[in-house]
């Protein structure tokens, strides 16, 4: 089935760019409700149900999963950081978006922000779709900026999708 955004989320995929900046958006594909997906997605106190370079998630700053508030993830070593300082953006119950950018951390990368946004598919299939921003003006070339974020989006997409597909499968179990 071919997917078509939403008009209602559309802008949030489609970043109007400075010319130091660069984006890019993933698609991925769930077979899993999406209030199984949105459950994991919506938890900004434990990134690390999903992301595989998480190591652990406190917040420091605010009340846990209010607008506003401040997680510091640790990542896991042999990464070129170990943690980064993220806000809470977007908890939109729902239309299902959420949103993060990173604020510090010992990282290079700069002003980073990502939405995802989570649409039911037919049947139990969900679509996420993810658009993240960043300011390649610090860091290296945009190119290698934007590839690096690539490959860790993608990764953590591919692990919702499993964990999601997992917790679906235990879930149908049980019935
Ligand atoms: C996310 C997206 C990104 C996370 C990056 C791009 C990061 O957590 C990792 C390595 C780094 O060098 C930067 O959705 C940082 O989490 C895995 C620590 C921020």
């Amino acid at each position: 089935m071919v997917f078509q955004l939403p008009t209602t989320v559309s802008s949030h995929h489609n970043p109007v760019l400075q010319p130091n900046e660069c984006s890019s958006t993933l698609f991925q594909t769930i077979a899993a409700p999406a209030s199984v997906v949105w459950a994991l997605v919506s938890d900004f106190e434990n990134p690390q149900r999903y992301k595989p370079f998480v190591r652990s998630c406190r917040i420091i700053d605010g009340q846990a999963n209010q607008v506003g508030c401040l997680r510091r993830v640790d990542v896991a070593s042999g990464l070129p950081a170990s943690y980064s300082i993220e806000r809470l953006e977007i908890l939109d119950h729902d239309q299902r978006i959420f949103g993060f950018s990173i604020v510090s951390g010992d990282h290079r990368l700069s002003n980073y922000r990502s939405i995802m946004s989570l649409h039911p598919n037919g049947g139990d299939e969900t679509v996420v779709v993810e658009t993240c921003v960043i300011d390649a003006a610090k860091a290296n070339t945009k190119e290698e900026t934007c590839a690096f974020v690539d490959t860790i989006v993608k990764l953590n997409l591919r692990t919702l999708s499993r964990v999601a597909e997992d917790l679906a499968g235990k879930a149908q179990q049980q019935v």
